[in-house]
Order: C-alpha cells, then sequence, then structure tokens
C-alpha cells in the first residue's frame, strides 16, 4: 500500500513511524509512506497555506489552491483522499480494515479552524476523526490512522501475532493473559491456564472477553452486529452537501 500525508508538519512524523512494526513493513516494501509538505504546492514568497474566513470570525481556514494542487499530483483513479478531522466518521476497526484493503491513500491533515469547504466536498472521498476532541493539528489523527492500516497488511506483524486473533476483531474485548511467573506478589495465574486444557481454556477465554465486554464497553454488545461497525455513519458521497 502506497501512503501519502499531506501536512503543515511533517517533522511530527518523524519518530513514530520509524520504530517498531511501521518501520519493518516500510522496508519490507509493504507500506511506502511519504510525508509532504503542504507548503510545497504554494507559489507566493511567502508560501502562504491559510487565510481568514469570509463572513469573519476567529482562526484561519486552509485555503484550496495548494491542496487541490497537491491532491491532483499525487492521486490517481486509485487514490482515497481522506481528511482526518474532528467532524468526520469515527475511525475504529472495522474503518482501518476497510482502509486496508485500498491501494493508495492520500491523508490530508488540516490544522487551524479547518479546510476550506470546496476541499472537501471536490476533493476528499471521505473524512475521518480519530475520536471526539480537538488538536492543535491532523498529523496525529494521520499516523494514528496509518499505525492501525498498516499493522492489518498481509505480512506486517511476525509470525507471533495476528491481527484476526486479538480485540476487536471479534467485535469483543480481549482475554486477561498471563506470563511466567506462576505466581507474583500472592498473585496467582488462573489455574484453567496452567492445565493445558485447551478445549476448557478457550471456553474460559471466549467467557471472560464476553464478561469484560459487557462490563466495560456495552455498547459493543450486540451479537448480530458483532466485529462490525454499527454506528456506520454515512459514507461521504461526493455530491452531498453534510
Ligand atoms: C479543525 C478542522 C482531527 C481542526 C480540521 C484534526 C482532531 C482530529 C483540525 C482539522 C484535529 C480528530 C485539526 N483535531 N479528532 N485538528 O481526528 O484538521
Amino acid at each position: 500500500m502506497k501512503i501519502d500525508v499531506l501536512t503543515l508538519f511533517p517533522g511530527m512524523f518523524a519518530g513514530p513511524l520509524d520504530e517498531s512494526i511501521i518501520q519493518r513493513a516500510r522496508k519490507a516494501g509493504l507500506l511506502e509512506l511519504r510525508i509532504h509538505q503542504l507548503r510545497d504546492w504554494t507559489h507566493d514568497r511567502h508560501k502562504t497555506v491559510d487565510d481568514r474566513p469570509f463572513g469573519g470570525g476567529p482562526g484561519m481556514v486552509l485555503k484550496p489552491e495548494p491542496l487541490f494542487e497537491a491532491v491532483e499530483s499525487l492521486a490517481t483513479d486509485d487514490t482515497k483522499v481522506i481528511l482526518l478531522t474532528p467532524s468526520g466518521r469515527v475511525f475504529n476497526q472495522a474503518v482501518a480494515r476497510e482502509l486496508a484493503g485500498a491501494k493508495h491513500l492520500v491523508l490530508v491533515c488540516g490544522s487551524y479552524e479547518g479546510f476550506d469547504e470546496r476541499i472537501r466536498e471536490a476533493l476528499a472521498d471521505d473524512e475521518l476523526s480519530i475520536g471526539d476532541y480537538v488538536l492543535t493539528n491532523g498529523a496525529l489523527p494521520a499516523m494514528v490512522v496509518i499505525d492501525a492500516v498498516t499493522r492489518l497488511l498481509p505480512g506486517a506483524l511476525g509470525d507471533d501475532a495476528s491481527s484476526a486473533d486479538e480485540s476487536f476483531s471479534h467485535g469483543q474485548l480481549e482475554y486477561p493473559h498471563y506470563t511466567r511467573p506462576a505466581e507474583f506478589r500472592g498473585m496467582k495465574v488462573p489455574n484453567v491456564l496452567m492445565g493445558g486444557n485447551h478445549a476448557e481454556i478457550e471456553k474460559w477465554r471466549r467467557a471472560q472477553a464476553a464478561a469484560r465486554t459487557r462490563q466495560r464497553r456495552p455498547d459493543l454488545v450486540n451479537e448480530e452486529t458483532e466485529g462490525v461497525d454499527k454506528k456506520k455513519t454515512p459514507k461521504k458521497t461526493k455530491a452531498k452537501n453534510l
């Protein structure tokens, strides 16, 4: 998969995506990641990317011209253009799985008060939010999306780990895990895990996961829609103006 990121803060991306599994996926060629400075698509001396809002009000708005030029230079027919914004549909594991099937993503990080509406209307295939809070810019949300998607790419996780066998893949929270020592400061590992009865262990884990999900995340409990995006926010249609 190819991912191009458009940001005013490319320096923020050095570090988080240069470590561990993401770095390994990049080196293996599973992920081709390119971070771009949006100001590279400006033409004025001051590299202006934003301007005051028509109608007045606080803050600045990202101008359409640099973003249109940038996206037009990066996108092909296989590209999904995604804006990171607090008003996007909420990103979750189901959305991550959906994006992991794409060939090419262009992630557009906003800042300030957001994007000129024409960017949303004419450029974006989708708008995502990583949660109901406001950050100074879209770089961290973009990194969250990149991380969640990359680890789902076939071959990204080592032999020991499988993304099919984890929290959320069955729409539930994970069961409790233990490793050695069998007793630590008086706290014992549950007997069932020590016995080697795999059917019993499986049964125990299922029950634990179900109980934990019911208690901590009742919003996730519903057999019919297990593992799917329940609160499916409508996907964006370019024509629709909402
Ligand atoms: C306003 C409009 C995304 C602010 C567009 C971006 C939080 C998220 C920004 C923007 C952001 C999020 C920048 N803050 N919840 N700040 O995913 O891009």
